[in-house]
């Protein structure tokens, strides 16, 4: 048995893992992981149906987000828990056939029917993205799969505070049945740029279920040293959870640290109140195997990016929702969704304070209405040519060493440039010290790879201002590092709003076949980064 995957930036060779995958995961998981979205296209074959009589269930739409969101890469290890998903999906499937009452000739995906948990193993070849064998169509489809998977996340985050879209996941039905079909090129082609359509529509709605639950972000330093209580770091994309574990460690003695895509919770109002929440504790994601050792308490993943766990922090680890890995320990939600971290506080109050690993304070909180609370100023420092160009560099943070592109890029780029982010892109150039441009930070924060919606506000509000008929006529370059899939929904939310131009690094998709790749080139002059200094005349130069 081999396994085969190719959905993130680290495939191996730039080419597909097949042994086992570089970020860890074994090739049974992958396997499992092939057979969930299997069974998701088959609940997407009735699911589409029903969407179309009306009848499609929110409960069906978040347990195709929840699958799909399982999947992503670095969120969850748990082949346990796949088998769980696998099953649960089968159950929804037949009742969701019962409705549907369709009949003839349905694709493979709705009608298997497995007797036995041993059948899971046995599908893992027609569940495989080898299965399809036109490298065109394969690579169509997965780049379909791969922003749906991003675009789940977003909407799972919004169901957790309540807000859900029946029509977002009718979409999931819709592009996941597609992948069943055999479509024109056209028509595939068409289904991605409707994706990138609902990638905007999902970050608009966790934006919606963020801010009006938690406030607007505003300009906040964050401290990014330490303090002498115990603490319990907190990573990932939940702002319920963080809310939840800030209230329980309240007058605990415990502090509240966030590490990775979490930073950007100090952003939020309601988070501020909490003396005991400190600040943010170390970088991106990858570099949780040495920073997870140093920060010496308990640790909370509350989505990806979790890593292979090593021996020095194993039983203080702990996922929560959508992430999971084998032997650490899994919070669920009660019935009335709260959760219950009282097992991380005790385990707390027992270990040592985090082990200072720098000191200073790092500016963000540059969301939408952040910006466009400064918008005249601005609109001043454009028009008077002290802001010169606004370069996009969001997306993910990874391990590859061509990665310092993008802090090389943020070094070197005139003076009279604003860099826009989001994502854990950031953490290779934010504690840089760029400066400002008359008050202006040059590094404008707006939060979480989601957030990337911020940043698209902000320039539709720039191509307003100025009067301009495109987004591509704005002093506006996108020069956008990407790991797993969300980075590839964020993608294609550009892609949706006519954003021509978009330089991708630090290596463009291995899931992209030459001829799916030069449709990208021809219709959006997608290119690969290159060179630092020549990427950086040509944005100034508009190109
Ligand atoms: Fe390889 Fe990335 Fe897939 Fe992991 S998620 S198996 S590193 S392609
Ligand atoms: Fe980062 Fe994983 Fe993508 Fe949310 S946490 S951006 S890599």
């Amino acid at each position: 048995m081999s396994m085969f995957c190719y959905q993130c930036q680290e495939a191996a060779g730039n080419s597909g893992c097949k042994i086992k995958g570089v970020c860890g995961k074994p090739d049974t998981t992958a396997g499992y992981q092939d057979v969930l979205i299997y069974v998701l296209k088959g609940i997407a074959v009735y699911g589409e149906e029903l969407q179309k009589k009306g009848k499609l269930g929110n409960r069906e739409g978040r347990f195709v987000a929840e699958g799909l969101f399982a999947t992503i890469t670095n969120a969850n290890f748990d082949e346990e828990r796949f088998k769980e998903l696998i099953s649960e999906g089968l159950k929804i499937k037949t009742e969701l056939a019962e409705k549907a009452g369709l009949s003839g000739d349905l694709p493979g995906a709705a009608v298997w029917n497995p007797s036995n948990e041993a059948d899971y193993i046995n599908a893992f070849e027609i569940a495989s993205v080898l299965a399809t064998e036109n490298e065109d169509v394969r690579s169509l489809r997965e780049l379909l799969i791969y922003g749906l998977k991003g675009v789940a996340a977003y909407a799972d985050h919004a169901a957790v505070l309540g807000s859900e879209n029946i029509d977002l996941y009718g979409f999931f039905m819709e592009a996941l049945a597609s992948t069943t079909k055999d479509l024109s090129v056209d028509e595939m082609v068409a289904m991605v740029l409707k994706a990138g359509e609902f990638s905007v529509a999902g970050m608009a709605l966790l934006d919606g279920a963020n801010t009006s639950t938690y406030g607007n972000p505003e300009i906040t330093s964050v401290n990014i040293g330490v303090q002498g209580n115990p603490g319990i770091l907190i990573s990932g994309h939940d702002l319920k959870d963080m809310e939840q574990l800030l209230s329980q460690t309240e007058g605990t003695g415990v502090d509240v640290y966030t590490h990775s895509e979490m930073l950007p919770a100090n952003y939020y109002p309601a988070f501020k109140k909490y003396d005991h929440f400190v600040g943010n504790y170390g970088n991106a994601w990858w570099k949780q195997d040495k920073e997870f050792a140093s920060f010496n308490g308990p640790i909370l993943m509350t989505t990806n990016c979790i890593v292979p766990v090593k021996d020095a922090y194993k039983d203080r680890i702990f996922t929560t929702g959508m992430a999971g890995y084998p032997g650490a320990k899994h919070i669920e939600a009660g019935t009335d969704g709260n959760k219950d971290f009282s097992e991380l506080i005790e385990l707390a109050k027992t270990c040592a304070s985090p082990t200072e690993i720098e000191t200073g304070e790092i500016v963000g909180g540059f969301a939408h209405n952040q910006v466009l609370a400064l918008a005249d100023k601005v609109v001043d420092a454009v028009k008077s040519g002290a802001i010169k160009r606004f370069v996009v560099m969001a997306g993910c943070d990874g391990r590859q060493k061509g990665r310092s592109y993008f802090t090389e890029v943020a070094e070197e780029l005139p003076k009279d440039t604003i860099i826009m982010t989001a994502g854990c892109a950031k953490y290779r150039y934010n504690k840089l010290n760029l400066g400002d441009i008359g008050g202006i930070p040059r590094v404008l924060d707006a939060g979480q790879c989601n957030d990337s919606y911020s940043l698209v506000v902000i320039a539709l509000k720039l191509q307003e201002v100025f009067g301009l008929d495109s987004l591509n006529d704005l002093p506006l370059s996108f020069d956008i590092a990407w790991y797993e899939q969300k980075a590839v929904a964020v993608l294609l939310a550009l892609l949706h709003l006519g954003v021509k131009g978009i330089r991708l690094g630090p290596t463009l998709p291995a899931f992209l076949s030459p001829a799916v790749a030069k449709v990208l080139v021809d219709n959006f002059n997608i290119k690969a980064v290159g060179d630092v200094k020549e990427d950086i005349a040509a944005m100034m130069a508009g190109n």
